[in-house]
């Protein structure tokens, strides 16, 4: 099996996550960090197994050699900013693949990069960052990886089966996509506004029917766009994910808990931007994406 070698941009959680499994795999990879003095970097990874420390090449963007498959896993605002940095690096038919919250960032790299082949994946991986190059994988989950241009899957993806983390290739990745945006949708502005657990969504009486409403409009969009799988399930679909994850705080709690910038506008602004373009009224949405917004800047 031949292994290409794959340039990881975005060393946050999934990007280590992803770095360890490859070195793990034999796939070679490189780490591009935003400053980096030395040519290899020490990344250490803990689970419920044990602790790990591997070696792992690393550089910067502003290198010269050449990127043929290149993995995206910075945060969703951060993907237009970082493929620029990048660009003049991308092989001619180099692929990208963006494993990113959030949605319309694929679109936004073919836009980008025209002629380049643009790849797109959703991760249930439970990780986070302990520190720098310093992550804890709290938990085992999928990741579903397709292409924008194209639903055969690419001969780079073979290796990828040999990664300790389970991952598939997904002919309708757009529908996969979509389904976790509408669960997003319906936990993560609310935990943010609440400051809340994700179980306490399904405990708390008030919580649960501001999540029902939400469902409602998620479910009128989804059906108009098609998504009809998750507009019948959505709402069996978030109770399950609360009830699976309820320790966790979501990723956008934890964002506005660290006054970081949160994903807000690729996860709630584009399922608004879809309804708005299709006249849907989406008024529930519309408030928690300005007040998460306006806490934002
Ligand atoms: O994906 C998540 C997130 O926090 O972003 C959920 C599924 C809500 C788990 O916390």
């Amino acid at each position: 099996m031949t292994h290409r070698h794959w340039h990881i941009l975005g060393a946050g959680a999934v990007g280590c996550l992803f770095a360890h499994a490859m070195a793990g795999a034999s796939i070679p990879c490189t780490l591009i960090r935003k400053h980096t003095a030395q040519s290899h970097c020490l990344l250490h990874v803990q689970n419920h197994a044990g602790e790990s420390r591997v070696k792992i090449p690393c550089e910067t963007a502003a290198q010269s050699t050449p990127v043929e498959y290149l993995l995206v896993t910075t945060k969703a605002y951060d993907v237009e900013i970082a493929l620029r940095s990048i660009r003049h690096r991308l092989a001619e038919n180099a692929s990208v693949l963006l494993l990113v919250n959030g949605m319309g960032l694929a679109e936004q790299a073919a836009t980008l990069l025209p002629d380049k082949r643009i790849f797109c994946g959703i991760t249930t991986e439970g990780a986070y960052r302990r520190g720098p190059l310093d992550i804890c994988h709290a938990g085992h989950g999928i990741t579903r990886i397709g292409g924008l241009q194209t639903e055969a899957e690419p001969d780079w993806f073979a290796p990828w089966r040999a990664l300790h983390l389970q991952c598939q290739w997904e002919k309708q990745i757009g529908a996969a996509l979509w389904h976790k945006l509408a669960i997003n949708c319906a936990i993560n502005p609310l935990t943010a506004v609440h400051g809340c657990r994700n179980g306490e969504l399904g405990k708390n009486a008030k919580l649960w029917a501001e999540v029902e409403t939400l469902c409602d409009e998620i479910a009128t969009v989804s059906t108009a766009l098609g998504y009809t799988q998750t507009a019948n399930t959505i709402v069996e679909d978030v109770a399950r994910v609360i009830r699976d994850t309820a320790d966790n705080r979501s990723s956008m709690l934890q964002d506005v808990q660290a006054c970081r910038q949160t994903e807000i506008d690729f996860i709630t602004g584009y399922l608004v931007s879809r309804a708005t373009a299709m006249n849907l009224p989406v008024p529930h949405n519309e408030t928690l994406l300005r007040r998460i917004s306006d806490d934002n800047t």
